[in-house]
């Protein structure tokens, strides 16, 4: 989303989802979410879409991260292409997995070496990285094209399943150290019984089918303590389903291998503006979270898709209802305080602006300009006033400022920091603004960065805020 894309439909659409949750990142076009759940905070990992693509001419994968699953703070693009010296293009579908306090990003991407797509697994001892490539080649390649979508599970008795493809599921046996295989590669059967249909080029002509696989497979496991769950149906395989537009759809099984039954749909198709879906499923401080992608932010589509979220209820025998992709999105499950330093990239919403990094300071907001905001929602003061407002910002031009407002764009100003410029768009400096007179109200509210300047020019860089706490109230 190209700042001179901000136009007449990108103030309707700010507008109309002033309380919108999703598309939940609108910084970067982000795809083929898939969440994990680590030491009480919710990642998602992402593909990225490039702006004004024409084609999934993906780079690199990116991380989010949220503890009350409405404030992400965007972690950068800790893997891309550059990472696997064997790739070359198309970063497509990936999931991470923890084991052993390491972790795991399986990913796809198009080899130079065997010319079709690849599974390769990056690892690292941070869930938001720095990745590097594990084995310095594809864990599975064959030239075929359809070894795209990874999805990991490590099973109860601590077996590891990798399982993958468009078309045809495949899938094999991870060894204990999480980057090598035993056995030979698997083929799920891919039958009615199991998927609803054939895969799309072996239906019938004429036949009508209930549905048919196509790819981005999610393997789980019904948790037995908390569901009525038969044993026939106690894993669980969620994917993109019926061909272009693709709807989400799942299958259940006694094991991972089979034999799988067809279980019926999960997000039937709506108009979401991406002819792809791609979901991932996880279950974070009491709530249940189904995520996914549509085409819905502004000069988005097909090919430039960003992910979104439902919360939703298993039925009592782990089954899945019907889940329908809203604006809304989710509900908070945790207050956010803004007494601390808050890495700027952190938000539930914004306008116009982008994030960068580098090695020296990490992930921070750029392409600021005037009338361009960030939100967060559900802010807690704590029963106490702010006092002053600092920021960490920098301006290779004039600067501008940044107001500090409650629960809308013209809502109370808690203050205002004039930015000067800093002489460069990397020449930091931490500036203070003392805070206006308030009274606490006890309440939790939406607080708005709101950017102000010249209009046109960019105006400056945030790397992080902070508000200080005044007096009891
Ligand atoms: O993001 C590129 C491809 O589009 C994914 O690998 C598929 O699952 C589909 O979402």
């Amino acid at each position: 989303m190209k700042k001179t894309m901000i136009s007449a439909t990108v103030l309707a659409f700010a507008a109309m989802t002033a309380q919108a949750q999703n598309p939940f990142v609108q910084t970067w076009y982000t795809s083929d979410p898939a969440p994990m759940v680590h030491d009480g905070r919710m990642y998602v990992y992402t593909g990225h879409d490039e702006d004004g693509a024409d084609f999934f001419w993906m780079q690199e994968w990116r991380v989010y991260s949220t503890d009350d699953m409405v404030n992400w703070q965007d972690h950068g693009s800790p893997l891309a292409l550059e990472s696997f010296s064997w790739a070359d293009d198309r970063a497509w579908a990936a999931q991470t997995v923890e084991r052993d306090g390491k972790f795991y990003w399986y990913v796809c991407a198009h080899s130079k070496i065997s010319k079709g797509m690849a599974i390769g697994v990056a690892v690292s001892d941070s869930p938001t990285g720095p990745f590097k490539d594990a084995i310095g080649k594809p864990l599975f390649e064959n030239g075929a094209w359809d070894h795209i979508d990874p999805t990991v599970l490590i099973d109860d008795d601590g077996q590891a399943w990798l399982m993958w493809g468009n078309p045809q599921v495949y899938y094999l046996k991870l060894n204990r150290d999480m980057i090598s295989y035993s056995g030979e590669v698997g083929r799920l059967d891919m039958t009615e019984e199991a998927f609803g249909g054939p895969v799309m080029g072996k239906r019938e002509k004429g036949r009508k089918y209930k549905d048919s696989y196509v790819e981005g497979p999610w393997l789980r496991k019904v948790d037995a303590s908390k569901y009525k769950v038969p044993g026939e149906k106690r894993y669980q395989l969620l994917y993109a389903a019926g061909g272009v537009p693709e709807h989400i759809s799942y299958s259940t099984a006694p094991s991972p291998t089979g034999p799988w039954t067809y279980a019926g749909e999960i997000m039937p198709l709506s108009d979401t503006k991406s002819f792809t879906n791609h979901c991932g499923v996880a279950d974070f401080k009491g709530h249940s979270y189904f995520f996914y992608h549509t085409g819905k932010l502004p000069g988005g589509g097909g090919f430039g898709r960003s992910v979104a979220v439902e919360e939703f209820k298993y039925n009592e025998d782990g089954s899945f209802p019907t889940i329908m992709p809203t604006d809304e999105g989710v509900a908070p499950v945790a207050a956010f305080s803004p007494y601390r330093k808050v890495e700027a990239e952190t938000m539930a919403f914004s306008r116009g602006v982008k994030t960068e990094q580098n090695d020296r300071i990490g992930v921070y907001v750029t392409d600021i300009h005037n009338g361009d905001y960030i939100k967060l929602q559900n802010v807690t003061f704590e029963g106490s006033v702010p006092g002053r407002f600092t920021a960490r910002v920098a301006s290779g031009l004039r600067g501008g400022q940044i107001e500090v407002r409650l629960d809308s764009l013209q809502g109370k100003l808690l203050a205002r920091l004039e930015v000067p410029g800093t002489g460069g768009w990397e020449n930091w400096q931490t500036l203070t603004a003392e805070a206006e007179e308030t009274e606490s109200d006890g309440r939790c509210h939406d607080l708005y960065l709101v950017f102000t300047g010249r209009k046109g020019p960019k105006l400056f860089n945030i790397d992080w805020w902070e508000i200080g706490k005044n007096r009891k109230k």
